[in-house]
């Protein structure tokens, strides 16, 4: 299945939404005037996609009929996508150096799906031939460290931990480093508690990771990845404020694309906080991970 298949077949029921919505907005004429226009924004706005970026859209879409007197179902979808795929930027991915270790902080809320993620890129990596090592730091709930055990089982793929109750994720960050620089890992992925409901908890343990690493590793390259689930519509957008203002982000992942009629957030989280989308998670299974890019990605979500 080519990549646009993949987008399309998990942001299905996003494009019934738009593409329903769309078509019976462009239905009676086949041409779009000012209160279609709010209904087109309005669409966008329950799509997930958020009232700055709907906004911004919608303003593009006017502007560009007001140049052209175009205002066909055709022009109105053309600048619609040309500005969604704007909004979301060129396509990146997360970039590797080789020859050196590569740490990845996995950070977001509970339950949107790092531990998984974190899964699936080390089989990725692993299938190119890297070494990988998956480190488990978040200690808060013992079934955490065994799910990325489950997944170090399935990946075949060592996974460096402490005991569970009450085991020190800086301690288990030191470890991981440590096992990583010994055997010469490429990728070292770090699972993180996201304990979003006190900040400044989780701003002291992220620093404190984040300290260890440059004390232990000054040479590596440190990324941190904050994973969202587009499931949870404009929540996502406030978390990626919320992390960005606590850790630095340097990639987005959204998981959770797959039966979402809330696909738009990429959109909304792209717009408002600025950092590249580089994953799409698109299912539960190792399998599931796709780059995420920007221009199947709006095709898929708008294509009719
Ligand atoms: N459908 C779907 N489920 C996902 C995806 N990613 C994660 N999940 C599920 O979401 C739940 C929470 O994931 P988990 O990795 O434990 O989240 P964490 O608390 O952030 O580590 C699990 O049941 C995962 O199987 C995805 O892309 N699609
Ligand atoms: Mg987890």
């Amino acid at each position: 299945m080519g990549l646009l298949d993949i987008f399309k077949k998990g942001l299905t029921n996003t494009r019934n939404f738009f593409a329903g919505g769309f078509t019976k907005i462009a239905a009676s004429t086949g041409h779009f005037d000012e209160d279609m226009l709010d209904d087109l924004e309005e669409l966008m706005i329950r799509a997930d996609c958020g009232v700055p970026a709907a906004e911004d859209i919608i303003g593009r879409v006017k502007e560009n009929i007001r140049k052209t007197g175009d205002d066909s179902r055709e022009a109105v979808l053309g600048s619609v996508r040309t500005r969604m795929t704007e909004i979301l930027g060129e396509k990146s991915v997360i970039e590797l150096v080789p020859g050196k270790l590569n740490i990845i902080l996995m950070i977001g809320v509970n339950g949107t799906g790092k531990t998984t993620t974190a899964g699936k890129l080390a089989l990725r990596w692993k299938n190119e031939g890297k070494k990988v090592i998956l480190g488990a730091a978040d200690t808060f709930r013992a079934a955490a460290v065994d799910q990325l055990k489950a997944w170090g089982e399935r990946t075949d793929t060592t996974v460096i931990s402490q005991g569970t109750d009450g085991a020190d994720p800086a301690a288990v960050v030191y470890d991981s480093v440590h096992a990583s620089l010994s055997r010469k890992a490429d990728v070292l992925i770090v699972d993180t508690a996201g304990r979003l409901h006190n900040k400044k908890n989780l701003m002291d343990e992220l620093a404190k990771i984040r300290r260890i690493i440059s004390r232990e590793a000054p040479e590596a390259e440190v990324k941190s990845l904050l994973i969202i689930d587009a499931t949870t519509g404009q929540n996502a957008v406030i978390q990626a404020e919320s992390f960005g203002e606590v850790t630095g982000i340097d990639y987005i992942g959204i998981t959770k694309l797959d039966g979402s009629a809330k696909g738009g957030v990429a959109i909304a989280v792209a717009y408002q906080s600025g950092k590249p989308i580089v994953l799409a998670g698109l299912g539960e299974g190792a399998e599931d991970l796709v780059d995420f890019d920007p221009e199947v990605f709006v095709n898929s979500l708008l294509e009719d």
